[in-house]
């Protein structure tokens, strides 16, 4: 990924990847979507927008969730009784966890340190310890569906979907307890915890409406009006408005969290199911179940493109932004002059100096022809080594970028 821009647009990660000669890969993050009915993961480039890959897994990918370092994608197999933890460096399942029956949502602590799974066939939630990638225990939730768990890591949100005793039953993490049941009259389908922890969202069948619940009083505030058969409603980091995907007109709904109304909708495909947006907001990820689809929304413009996946997509998880180094380059100078960091990371050079420069790199691939000053390039670093650079203007201006294995 490279970009050049001003010094307004650091950081300045969200850009489309450009082909490149050199062996230096410049996908931007990745989305892995659950295909339900082929038993795939698709993997897309959210820089080109392309399918990069399709990993083979559990029969039924149903839950999915991400690593906050974008790492490992962790897929419940709800026809079997796996999860599967897939390893974003190589886009291979590396390790199968056996959870019990019928595995459906999955959720992972603030410190990803623990991953609840709604392991609907044997009425309980499991932990799963992810360092050991093992269960260390159980807490009993009849017919548990989808987790959400709260940002200071304490207490978990299941929608409960047991027959006439539909609920959400809070579960305390610490001591692996139900607390509290919240008795809800329809069946819930997803719940979420909005970004900063304020509300919870959810959706019950049969509704056409946002549930909104204040998790300090654990009562119900407000109901948003929607379409036919909202799913999935949540507020991202980042973003002014919260969004909902609307399975009867297939459309994705922006709403006001303040003032719990609707704001404004977007045609997407079919039967929508789930949405991830990026990290800084400004874009959204709308699986579109019934058309085989994954719609990738600008949020500002509301333009939508669609990248054809596999049978039935469902989840939708996606790589953060990778972590961002700096160099300036000051007085004739790159500073830092030698830089480290780790294979995945970007690295943004700002012109700080009063002259334009260059960035040339050794190895051949693109660098940056011109930078006024003021103006920013950035690049991704996949691979380890090392990389020297000068300036292609003033050659005694030169500098090396360390990328260690992650
Ligand atoms: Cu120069």
């Amino acid at each position: 990924m490279f970009s050049i821009g001003t010094r307004r647009l650091i950081p300045c990660l969200a850009l489309p990847a450009l082909a490149l000669a050199s062996g230096v890969s410049v996908a931007g993050p990745k989305a892995y979507v659950g295909n339900f009915k082929d038993n795939t993961v698709s993997v897309i480039d959210t820089g080109s927008h392309k399918v990069i890959a399709t990993i083979p897994i559990a029969a039924g990918p149903h839950g999915m969730t991400i690593t906050p370092d974008g790492r490992r994608v962790y897929v419940t197999g709800d026809e079997s009784s796996s999860m599967n933890v897939i390893d974003t460096a190589t886009d291979k399942v590396a390790r199968t966890v056996e959870v019990g029956k019928g595995p459906h949502g999955v959720a992972l602590t603030p410190d990803a340190g623990l991953l609840l799974v709604a392991v609907n066939g044997e009425d309980q939630v499991a932990f799963v310890d992810t360092a050991k990638q093992a269960v260390i225990g159980k807490v009993s939730v009849p017919k548990p569906h989808t987790i959400a768990i709260r940002p200071d890591g304490r207490l978990a949100y299941v929608s409960s979907q047991e027959p006439e005793k539909y609920a959400l039953a809070v579960v305390d993490i610490a001591s692996r307890s139900v607390t509290r049941t919240i008795a809800l009259d329809k069946p819930p389908r997803d719940v979420e915890i909005g970004f900063g922890g304020k509300a919870v969202y959810f959706t019950v069948a049969g509704m056409n409406a946002v549930q909104v619940l204040d998790p300090a009083s654990n009562s119900i505030v407000a109901s948003i009006p929607t379409g036919a058969s909202p799913h999935y409603a949540n507020l991202f980091a980042h973003t002014a408005l919260g969004m909902a995907v609307i399975q009867g007109p297939g459309e994705i709904m922006f709403f006001d969290p303040s003032s719990n109304t609707p704001a404004r909708s977007i045609k997407v495909g079919k039967q929508p199911h789930w949405i991830a947006a990026s990290s800084d907001g400004k874009t959204a990820f709308v699986t579109d179940e019934g058309s085989n689809d994954l719609s990738i929304i600008e949020v500002a413009t509301g333009k939508v493109d669609k990248v054809a996946v596999g049978n039935a997509p469902r989840k939708v998880a996606v790589q953060p932004a990778p972590a961002g180094a700096k160099v300036s380059i000051t007085n004739f100078s790159f500073v830092p002059n030698v830089i480290e960091i780790t294979a995945g990371q970007a690295i943004t050079w700002t012109n700080d100096d009063g002259a334009p420069h260059a960035i040339a790199y050794r190895d051949g691939s693109p660098g940056a022809r011109s930078m006024m000053p003021g103006e920013t390039f950035t690049r991704v670093f996949d691979r380890p080594g090392s990389y020297d650079y000068n300036c292609s203007f003033h050659s005694f201006m030169t500098g090396r970028v360390v990328v260690r294995p992650v």
